[in-house]
């Protein structure tokens, strides 16, 4: 039998309740996952994008997988489109955003597929995460994680903290106090 592939996927959402969308969308990687999948905590970060985006929550989930790279793509996008994503502007606000950001330690350059993703080192929001899940992993770079994380440090980036922060914004139409 073949052995699945660890693949690392960064998610991000700034639409709706973006944390409630990632920890839904982590039962969705779950099903197409081979083992348990695991999960770093969520973050929120400041948008990278077009100005005026809400923040986005981010986290980066493992999963096991037997599909091969481009199917993976495609199981990725369909769950996308499963909460509601529509393709309009580059690094506009999404409902929820499913990158690969690592498919074991393979390098590939395909039209549709670039890994590892093309801004993995630059992104506070993708290293922190990725490090909960890799602690000891070597970018392709060959300078660890830990190192990455040092170096491009924690502005804009902070965690998601708790369950409360799971509910919608004061704000929201539909926002209902706690109950005591
Ligand atoms: N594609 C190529 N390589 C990959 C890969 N490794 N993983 C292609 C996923 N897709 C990959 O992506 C466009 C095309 O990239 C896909 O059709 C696929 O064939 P998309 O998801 O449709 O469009 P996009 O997400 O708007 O563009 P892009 O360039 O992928 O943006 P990113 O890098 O996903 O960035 N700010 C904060 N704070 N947090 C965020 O999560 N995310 C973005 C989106 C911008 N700003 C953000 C965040
Ligand atoms: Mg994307």
């Amino acid at each position: 039998m073949n052995t699945p592939i660890v693949a690392a996927i960064g998610m991000g959402a700034n639409l709706g309740h973006p944390a409630q969308t990632l920890s839904q969308a982590a039962q969705a990687l779950q099903a197409i996952s081979a083992k348990p999948i695991e999960m770093s905590r969520i973050y929120r970060s400041a948008p990278i994008g077009p100005a005026g985006q809400p923040d986005y929550a981010n986290a980066v989930a493992l999963i096991h997988t037997l599909q091969t790279p481009l199917d993976l793509l495609d199981q990725l996008q369909a769950i996308e489109l499963q909460f509601g994503r529509t393709r309009s502007i580059r690094w506009g606000a999404r409902s929820l955003d499913l990158d690969l950001l690592l498919f074991g330690e393979q390098q590939i350059q395909h039209e549709r597929l670039t890994v590892p993703h093309i801004e993995l080192l630059n992104r506070n929001f993708v290293l922190w995460p990725l490090a909960e899940v890799m602690p000891s992993i070597i970018l392709s770079d060959g300078i660890t994680i830990e190192a990455h994380c040092q170096q491009i440090g924690r502005e804009g980036l902070s965690l998601w903290l708790d369950s409360s922060q799971l509910d919608p914004k004061p704000d929201d139409e539909d926002h209902q106090p706690p109950l005591r």
